[in-house]
């Protein structure tokens, strides 16, 4: 499985909450690497561009009100399986159902309130990549960990 990237979010409720450190820790101590990264509050047009998949869905209104509503934090992380490995770790979209050891089955109940984005594949995370950052805010460096972390 090769190096892949990916885009994880804090949403507004996770940053209100005071969990960006908690959750990207998780992701660092894991040992995937942070390559770009930025808190913003989104416009409509951006949160409903980043969702948009869901667009006419009876809950997108609301979900891009809320996805605008305060300031998120943007991460692009890099690393073996990283795409997949960010959905597990981020656990199922109702958090009730979300198995404990999971960010959101350790730190959120309501669907509404699930506190973090993480693209669901690799052709997603390459569409949210070049929607919230530009090419020369994804940055290219070498952890000095690399070789204690992959054979
Ligand atoms: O990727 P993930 O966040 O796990 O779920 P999606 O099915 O992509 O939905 C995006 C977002 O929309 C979800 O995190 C909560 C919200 N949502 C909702 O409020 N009500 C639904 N029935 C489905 C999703
Ligand atoms: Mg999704």
């Amino acid at each position: 499985m090769a190096s892949e990237q990916t885009y994880i979010m804090i949403k507004p409720d996770g940053v209100q909450r005071g969990l960006v450190a908690a959750i990207l820790g998780r992701f660092e101590t894991r040992g995937f690497q942070i390559v770009g990264m930025k808190m913003l509050t989104p416009t409509k047009e951006l949160a409903s561009s980043h969702y948009g998949e869901h667009e006419g869905k009876p809950f997108f209104g609301g979900l891009v009100d809320f996805l605008s509503s305060g300031p998120v934090v943007g991460v692009v992380l890099q690393g073996k399986g990283v795409v997949a490995a960010a959905r597990m770790m981020l656990g199922a979209t109702k958090p009730l159902e979300s198995a404990p050891g999971t960010i959101r089955g350790d730190f959120a109940i309501d669907m509404g309130r699930n506190v973090m984005h993480a693209s669901d594949s690799v052709d997603s995370a390459t569409r949210e990549i070049g929607l919230w950052f530009k090419k020369e805010e994804v940055v290219s460096w070498t952890s000095c960990a690399a070789g204690s972390l992959l054979e």
